[in-house]
């Protein structure tokens, strides 16, 4: 039993979306199956993988669309690979439903296919900074040594993950005493110093008649069973385990009661591994096995595709109720659309290899047009050694992955920023610096995307639909609409190509004006990476901080780049890590850039209750194509310096509730 639907499709349209796939950008030509899967160290183009968002998007005569086959069954895609003039989807049982959704331009799809399945909620400001993570950091003294190393070699980080070593027998929600014999004070040692802590959860329950969660799950019905009434079992890094049936709203509110000891002892972040589900030998549950399905019975075949998105949900929901008014922050390797109002998405074991560095960014695009903006690759490569040059690559690649983390297997060399040797430890200092210095505008992009449901990694396809030259572009994204990122993917690599959509760009580092629309051929030291501004971009920007805590300014800094046309920029701030922005305690700010031959103009409005604490502005207005002899704030004259400094920019400082500025030749 399956249903299925098929549709025509022109000779030259590009299909996009469906989440983690590891081919390439345009889906053309290919067929592709939804079944999530623990797929280690999986290859280019491998699948199933870890996820099913079975959303994707066509451009039709420059004119794009969007499908959402909203079915939880194993469902398949082709495009046009059988059949040339055909796009097929189907699925292993369910419904025949699905959303159409109309364009014309695909951020009209993509903010549609949000406004279906929603957005993630605004992270905690800390959790857009960097994260150290390794399986694992034990004991205690290892993970403090980790820390001490951050903050005496001046590289910025803002978590630290633990692996399952933390637990006991790898037991959920236990703590190995031997390693770590007093948590609560560890984790407020680390926290006074500016770490986060994160633990890593399993869906696996060791059966253990000694162990209070299987006790309290076996006594309440909580855990899966199979058709013939005999419980679902499997083993996984506990041994014999069995496992909570997610899809049930009663085992969710019990799951998340669970992190109460972990959230009391200071845990600030949880990440959920293996749910997709992932069982040793087998590799997931069999198909007989029973699901409550919020009441809709149904069998596994029904439930695996939603299992995972049920476990971060529970987690998430949990962590909310535990954590009074603080933002909670998880991330899950499984999922299903709509996963992202719950989780941040890691894409799971990659490899140590210039062409999983490839596929990451490719992967990343992907999630991010699907619904998953706050999605990372494992920084450096799950498996495998790196060397120097391309952790340092993947380290300048991170600072525009909405979720940042280094990650590494256990049988892997140590990898932290600076363990390939005082010259890359250098650049990697500048880049997670960079990260910091941005974390206004990364803030600010993160907002735009959970109010006004944008996608936060955008494909140049998006931003040039009807020209076909763009479709098929899949190394360079912009990230927000300010900021394009040209990264370096080849060993020994020191130029690149890049298009520049049409408009003027700044490049980040030298403030040379270009000309997009047109590629251009630049320079891509290994100390540096190819990163371009638009022109008409307000971009505020931290002074160095070594983690976010730090980020208590008493004059807000921004970068004005100019333009001969009209473009907008927003900022936005509030409280960082409460619920407050929901009762509007928060600022708004609009910018409106217009310049011609002989004057620049910049408007500011301000919307929302937030109080900040600083009462000036920092302005470094860049790429003025004239002298400027006069400039009027609301009407007044200035009277500071407008002389161009060393990079030729011009500073203002103005106070912070400016409506108007005028700069003139
Ligand atoms: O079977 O917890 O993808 O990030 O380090 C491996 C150990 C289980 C898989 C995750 C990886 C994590 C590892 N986990």
């Amino acid at each position: 039993y399956y249903v299925y639907a098929t549709k025509k499709c022109d000779a030259g349209e590009a299909f996009y979306g469906l989440g983690d796939k590891s081919s390439n950008l345009n889906l053309r030509g290919n067929r592709f199956v939804n079944w999530n899967t623990d797929a280690y160290s999986f290859g280019k183009g491998q699948q199933p993988l870890y996820r099913t968002i079975p959303f994707y998007m066509g451009i039709k005569e420059g004119v794009s669309y969007g499908i959402f086959f909203d079915n939880t069954f194993k469902s398949q895609f082709d495009f046009a690979q059988e059949e040339s003039d055909k796009i097929s989807f189907w699925a292993d049982g369910g419904e025949l439903q699905y959303y159409y959704i109309h364009g014309p331009h695909m951020m009209d799809v993509v903010k549609r296919y949000h406004t279906l399945t929603g957005t993630h909620k605004l992270p905690p400001m800390w959790a857009l900074g960097y994260h150290q993570c390794r399986w694992s950091y034990y004991p205690e003294k290892k993970v403090k040594d980790i820390a001490r190393n951050f903050r005496e070699r001046k590289i910025p980080c803002d978590a630290i993950h633990l692996d399952i070593d933390y637990m006991d027998g790898y037991r959920c929600f236990t703590w190995n005493r031997k390693y770590f014999p007093d948590p609560s004070a560890m984790i407020k040692e680390l926290a006074d110093d500016g770490f986060k802590t994160i633990v890593i959860i399993d869906p696996g329950i060791r059966v253990d008649e000694n162990y209070s969660v299987f006790k309290e799950g076996k006594q309440n019905n909580y855990f899966c069973r199979r058709c013939d009434d005999y419980f679902m079992e499997g083993h996984v890094w506990p041994g014999r385990c069995q496992f909570p049936d997610f899809t049930n709203p009663k085992v969710r509110t019990w799951w998340g009661g669970l992190f109460k000891e972990l959230v009391d002892a200071g845990v600030a972040g949880v990440w959920n591994d293996m749910n997709e589900p992932a069982v040793f030998g087998a590799g997931t549950f069999p198909h007989d096995v029973r699901h409550n399905y919020d009441g809709f019975h149904g069998s596994h075949r029904k439930a695996h595709n939603v299992y995972g998105m049920q476990m971060v949900r529970a987690t998430y929901e949990g962590l909310k109720k535990l954590q009074k008014n603080k933002r909670p922050f998880t991330i899950t390797r499984a999922g299903y659309s709509g996963v992202q109002r719950y989780a941040s998405v890691w894409t799971g074991d990659n490899v140590a290899s210039w062409e999983h560095l490839k596929i990451g960014i490719v992967q990343l695009q992907r999630l991010s047009m699907s619904g998953i903006s706050f999605c990372g690759t494992d920084i450096g490569g799950f498996s495998g050694e790196p060397d120097g040059e391309l952790f340092t690559r993947w380290v300048q690649m991170g600072v525009f992955s909405p979720f940042m983390r280094a990650h590494s297997a256990g049988d892997t060399a140590e990898r932290e920023p600076w363990s390939f040797g005082p010259e890359f430890e250098e650049i990697n200092r500048k880049f997670i610096g960079l990260r910091y210095r941005l974390m206004p505008y990364i803030y600010s992009v993160f907002w735009e995307h959970h109010k006004h449901n944008f996608p936060i990694l955008r494909p140049l396809v998006m931003h040039e639909q009807e020209n076909v030259l763009t479709h098929g572009i899949q190394d360079v994204f912009t990230f927000g609409d300010k900021i394009l990122v040209a990264p370096v993917t080849d060993a020994g690599a020191r130029h690149r190509n890049v298009y520049l959509p049409s408009g003027i760009w700044y490049n980040y580092w030298t403030h040379d004006m270009l000309q997009g629309g047109a590629e251009h051929f630049v320079d891509a030291p290994i100390d540096s990476m190819p990163i371009f501004v638009k022109g008409g971009a307000v971009i505020p920007e931290s002074p160095l901080m070594q983690h976010v805590g730090e980020f208590e300014v008493d004059e807000l800094m921004f970068q004005v780049y100019y333009s001969d046309y009209e473009a907008n920029s927003f900022y936005f701030e509030d409280h960082d890590d409460t619920f407050a922005f929901e009762q509007d305690i928060y600022l708004e700010k609009k910018y409106v850039i217009k310049g011609d031959e002989s004057s620049m103009i910049l408007t500011q409005s301000i919307e929302g209750l937030y109080t900040p604490r600083y009462e000036t502005y920092d302005l470094k207005i860049i790429g003025l194509p004239f002298i400027p002899t006069k400039v009027y704030i609301d009407g007044k004259e200035y009277t500071g310096d407008l002389s161009f400094d060393e990079l030729r920019r011009v500073r203002i400082k103005s106070n912070k509730n400016f409506k108007r500025i005028e700069i003139l030749a």
